[in-house]
């Protein structure tokens, strides 16, 4: 058993990609994605502080494998910055698959957080886009705010979560990733590879029991 955790007025709920595209139905449907959302209602009351991340992109997206002519999804593209795993078309702007699950409840978000809306670059992390060099702004954002703890739960465990639990490490905040608010895709490995990932960095992987 885990022990109950001891909350701080510094600490953060990071939900990351909540949207209906990411939903069983939706255009990159992660297997139960949507269970994701009860975990989520049920703990963000807990936390002072709650930020939503956004998958936004742009028609015709480099991250598309319809932007790569005789590639399919899940087929990889050797892009500016490096090799890309190609989507589905998916989070559109403006579209519903862009929305957040409709029953998602966390009125309290302060921040709402768009990423991957440049048409050359994606971004899985809510940090940095996929060059590992364009920052979000988040991270000014966070410690502005003098935030220091940050819980993260949300769309793809293996990839959104992942990327952003990693570069919230290297920035210096402490992170936790409440495990079953969380669902991934797993590409060839890939929540394998995020455990064996997150528990070298020393992130520690939780319920939510713990919280709510
Ligand atoms: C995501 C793939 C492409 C995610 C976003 O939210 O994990 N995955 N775009
Ligand atoms: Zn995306």
């Amino acid at each position: 058993m885990n022990d109950k955790i001891t909350f701080a007025g510094t600490d953060l709920l990071l939900v990351i990609d909540v949207q209906n595209d990411f939903c069983p139905g939706g255009n990159l449907a992660v297997p139960h994605g949507d269970e994701v959302v009860a975990h989520i209602n049920r703990i963000a009351g807990r936390f002072a502080h709650v930020v939503l991340t956004q998958d936004w992109h742009p028609a015709g997206h480099q991250s598309f494998a319809s932007s790569h002519p005789g590639k399919r999804p899940f087929d990889t593209a050797e892009l500016d910055y490096g090799i890309q795993i190609l989507w589905p078309d998916h989070c559109v702007q403006g579209t519903s698959g862009a929305d957040f699950h409709s029953a998602l409840q966390v009125p309290r978000a302060e921040l709402v957080l768009r990423k991957g809306f440049r048409a050359a670059i994606d971004s899985y992390s809510a940090f940095y886009e996929n060059d590992r060099k364009t920052p979000t702004g988040l991270a000014g954002y966070l410690r502005e705010r003098g935030i220091g703890r940050l819980f993260l739960a949300g769309l793809a465990f293996d990839f959104c979560v992942r990327f952003s639990a990693e570069d919230a490490v290297r920035l210096g905040f402490a992170v936790l990733v409440i495990e079953d608010a969380c669902r991934g895709i797993d590409v060839e490995g890939s929540m394998a590879a995020t455990r064996r990932s997150l528990s070298g960095l020393g992130v520690q992987c939780l319920t939510g029991d713990v919280i709510a």
